[in-house]
């Protein structure tokens, strides 16, 4: 038998995905902007009774200095207006630039809005608010899963946020990155029940945000599936989305299970704990990696999942 991307998408078939974060991401696409706006306002702040994301940092700011300055001197109705157009989707100006910036500096962009709605700097939300019924069922949905799915959550709505830019006639050439410089060294790490070289090789390279080693594993024609995603195939587009997502995550894999399959393919289950620069040590994703080698030793394909419960880490079979 020989490998299609679809095919090896089913590899370890029986693993259980976090089903609640699309479901929840669906609920929340429903509500009017207003509420959208407003839903995010109150889970961002229930979150932060817990944990709150770190700082992006001088220099990553930096980066949307120009459009900081402008919003800066708006109006509060202007920067209402902002709010909604980004959540919206309109084709304005600010809505255009936000469509290049990479994932983190979305994120980045959406908590200088935060920091400065809580100083009254920007618009902050109307005194005597009364969330909707709708707002509220999203919230309860919201406070039923674990905090890894509510950020995921989180970050699903401010990436899907801005103009689309494929329906842009002009494309930006550079798309805006973060970069969070490492702290400490690379964490060591070891699989109990995995040896392959080449997995081994990739977790050290996401590590150390060497992020054209990592793809220099893959297979020409290889892909990587992000968690809810569809497979982006080749080198190339593997990079770029490297790039964006892949800066400052701490990837802590423990456990596994590898098995020779058919005409020298191998298929490896890793699960473990996946951090964010955001939330650092203090929201461990639980994450499983399942990979596809081809009989070189090259990945062929790699999903990465978040998984429904801890439960999950210790779901190593091979079926
Ligand atoms: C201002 C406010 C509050 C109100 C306003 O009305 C609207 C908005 C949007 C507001 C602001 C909201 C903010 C600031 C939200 C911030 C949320 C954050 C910082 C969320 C961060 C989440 C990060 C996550 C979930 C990262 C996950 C990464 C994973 C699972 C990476 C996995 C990978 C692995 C393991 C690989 O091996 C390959 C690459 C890949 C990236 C797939």
């Amino acid at each position: 038998m020989t490998y299609s991307i679809e095919s090896a998408r089913n590899i370890f078939s029986s693993t259980q995905v976090a089903d609640a974060v699309p479901a929840t991401t669906a609920m929340f696409a429903k509500l009017n902007i207003d509420d959208q706006l407003a839903f995010l306002w109150y889970a961002y702040a229930e979150l932060g009774r817990t944990i709150t994301p770190a700082a992006p940092g001088k220099a990553n700011l930096q980066l949307m200095e120009g459009i900081f300055n402008d919003i800066k001197q708006m109006s509060h109705e202007e920067q209402t207006q902002l709010m909604r157009d980004l959540a919206s989707n309109a084709d304005t100006p600010i809505s255009r630039s936000y469509a290049y910036f990479g994932v983190n500096a979305k994120l980045g962009f959406w908590w200088q809005l935060g920091e400065w709605m809580k100083e009254g700097i920007v618009a902050p939300m109307p005194a005597g608010y009364q969330m909707s019924t709708q707002v509220k069922t999203v919230l309860e949905a919201v406070q039923r899963i674990d905090q890894s799915q509510q950020i995921t959550v989180l970050r699903n709505t401010v990436v899907n946020m801005g103009f689309d830019p494929s329906l842009a006639d002009s494309k930006q050439a550079e798309v805006i990155n973060f970069k969070f410089p490492r702290t400490s060294l690379s964490p060591q790490f070891t699989i109990e029940g995995v040896t392959e070289p080449t997995v081994l090789k990739y977790i050290e390279a996401m590590n150390a945000d060497n992020f054209e080693a990592a793809v220099a594993l893959f297979a020409n024609n290889g892909a990587l599936q992000p968690p809810f995603q569809k497979p982006i195939v080749g080198r190339e587009a593997i990079t770029a989305y490297l790039r964006d997502e892949g800066q400052g995550l701490v990837m802590k894999p423990t456990k596994g299970v590898s098995e020779t399959i058919e005409d020298g393919y191998t298929q490896h289950k890793i699960t473990g704990t996946v951090e964010t620069p955001w939330f650092g040590g203090n929201v461990g994703m639980n994450i499983a990696w399942r990979f596809l080698l081809d009989p070189q030793g090259q990945i062929y394909f790699v999903a990465i999942d978040l998984l429904a419960s801890p439960k999950e880490l210790l779901n190593l079979t091979r079926k």
